[in-house]
């Protein structure tokens, strides 16, 4: 598999010393990147210090993942049980390459990148992660997209035996989320098989999950086992749930309160109890994708 460097695209951003030699070995270790890659990167590294990682034990040990169980240490503690290898992606609708395919099938030939995304919850804690993915435009350009297709749909593994938080019906599952055709196409836009270098933990959404930075976090599903091109906006697990409370869009979006707190601030993960809260920003910073919302009353289409 490729492995290449990719800056990420809106935001300047820093790789602290460790995962920068973590980075370099790995980048060094693989096919087709010589010195003036590395030099390029060592150029980045020293330019660049706006986004502070947060680290993989405070990555992995605090998350929403239903499946396990609605506490914050619920997945870190059961995600264990579910089975990711082997795993199968159904592949249907408006897609020239319909078909089961295994994990390995579905991301052979995708370059597999460094995206270093700030990442914010509605539910107002955020935090900084170092994925590796790729970008979903690669993945749906290998499908075929047929014409018609507007939107995408994915649903997540149910495996009611290894998910506490199936067998008590926590929610309803299969947890599914959608995305307008465009926004999916969007580079931003991945599909992330690791964080820190290594593949993506249990609880992080082994071994495939979505990453859309600029929305709210709930719209990047984990452990995905169906991706379906649709030709109309697809039913989403929140919006399901409470409507009021989550759009379909869920654009991080600091001027819209969620119904019963203030979007307008965050809490980093991290920083400890008594840190200062930061401001949330449009697009969580990812101005990028502003055009992508022209001519939107993004206070009705949240
Ligand atoms: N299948 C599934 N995907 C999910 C969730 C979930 O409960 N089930 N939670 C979402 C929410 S609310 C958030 S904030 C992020 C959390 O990702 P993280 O735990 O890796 O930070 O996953 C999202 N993806
Ligand atoms: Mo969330």
């Amino acid at each position: 598999m490729a492995y290449r460097w990719i800056n990420d695209l809106t935001q300047a951003n820093v790789t602290p010393r460790g995962a920068w030699m973590n980075r370099r070995q790995l980048i060094a270790g693989s096919a087709g990147l010589g010195a003036l890659g590395l030099s390029g990167i060592a150029g980045r590294a020293v330019a660049q210090d706006a986004l502070e990682p947060n680290t993989l034990e405070e990555i992995t040990s605090y998350n929403n993942f239903y499946e396990f169980g609605t506490g914050k240490t619920d997945p870190a503690e059961n995600a264990g049980a579910m089975v990711t290898d082997p795993w199968v992606v159904k592949v249907d609708g408006l897609v020239d390459n319909p078909g089961d395919y295994s994990l390995a099938d579905l991301i052979d030939g995708m370059t597999i990148e460094d995206r270093i995304y700030r990442f914010r919850c509605v539910e107002a804690w955020s935090r900084v992660v170092p994925w590796q993915g790729f970008e979903l435009a690669d993945l749906l350009a290998k499908l075929g997209v047929q014409a018609g297709a507007t939107h995408v749909a994915f649903e997540t593994v149910v495996q009611p035996d290894n998910m506490p938080g199936v067998q008590r019906q926590v929610i309803d599952f299969p947890y599914v989320e959608g995305l307008r055709l465009d926004e999916a196409m969007h580079p931003l836009t991945i599909m992330a098989t690791g964080l820190y270098g290594e593949p993506l933990p249990n609880q992080s959404g082994a071994p495939l999950r979505l990453v859309v930075p600029w929305k709210y976090g709930f719209k990047s599903i984990k452990s995905i086992s169906r991706i379906s091109l649709v030709d109309a906006q697809p039913a989403t697990t929140w919006n399901l749930i409470s409507a009021e409370e989550y759009g379909f869009y869920s654009n991080v979006n600091p001027t819209v309160d969620h119904p019963r707190w203030s979007q307008a601030t965050e809490r980093k993960i991290g920083g400890g109890l008594f840190a200062a809260r930061q401001d949330t920003l449009m697009f969580n910073g990812y101005d990028d994708v502003a055009s992508l919302y022209e001519g939107m009353d993004l206070s009705r289409e949240y």
